[in-house]
């Protein structure tokens, strides 16, 4: 077992993340049994949900526009997204694979209909904040490993936040998956290093 001051943070593991899902990332599925082993190693155990109403401004329907554009919102730009993780239907479940007993809390992100939500600390205004930071810091927690989908968004920027936020920070990237749209991936794992993120398999 970890120290204490250690969390496991499990980002975004639903079905419409997974392949078969309305927003599908490849080998989505395939982390799922590391993570639940990863679930039994950590004191702290925090899994995010991602959870739009239907009429969420990251969804390309709700724009007429085509999905994996770009539009420019107050906060700065944003990819529009397939519709995925509407609140209550199957896509925006847990992926039935996941062992979800063991998590702490459940955080959900992304409920407010005109500001996405990647990161699991911030909306992407990135100072809106979600009330995990008061969680963990509560419980005395220091230090977090983050794995889960998408690596180079939700991951990414749940990443980067809590690095500014002064935790010491670990993404396992054996036990993430990335969407990598237009040199994303690459982008986040550059940024990830110059926040002083562990990038570890
Ligand atoms: C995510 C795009 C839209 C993620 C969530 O979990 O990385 N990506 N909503
Ligand atoms: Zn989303």
């Amino acid at each position: 077992m970890r120290p204490a001051t250690e969390a496991l943070i499990v980002i975004d593991v639903q079905n419409d993340f997974c392949p078969g899902g309305a927003l599908a990332v490849a080998g989505g599925d395939a982390i799922i049994p590391r993570i639940n082993g990863l679930l039994g190693e950590f004191p702290v155990k925090v899994l995010t949900q991602d959870w739009h109403p239907a009429d969420h401004s990251s969804f390309a329907a709700n724009h007429g526009a085509e999905a994996f554009s770009m539009t420019e919102m107050a906060y700065g730009p944003q990819v529009l997204w397939p519709t995925h993780c509407v609140q209550g239907t199957a896509g925006a479940a847990f992926h039935p694979a996941l062992a979800t007993d063991p998590g702490d809390l459940v955080i959900r992100k992304g409920f407010r209909a005109g500001i996405d939500s990647y990161s699991a600390f911030f909306e992407n205004d990135r100072s809106t904040p979600t009330g995990l930071e008061g969680y963990l810091r509560t419980r005395g927690v220091t230090a977090l490993t983050l794995v889960g989908i998408a690596t180079d968004f939700c991951v990414a920027y749940s990443a980067l936040d809590a690095a500014r936020l002064g935790f010491a920070v670990t993404v396992l990237e054996g036990a993430c998956a990335g969407i990598d749209l237009n040199g994303s991936l690459a982008e986040a794992r550059a940024e990830m290093r110059a926040a002083g993120v562990a990038l570890e398999h």
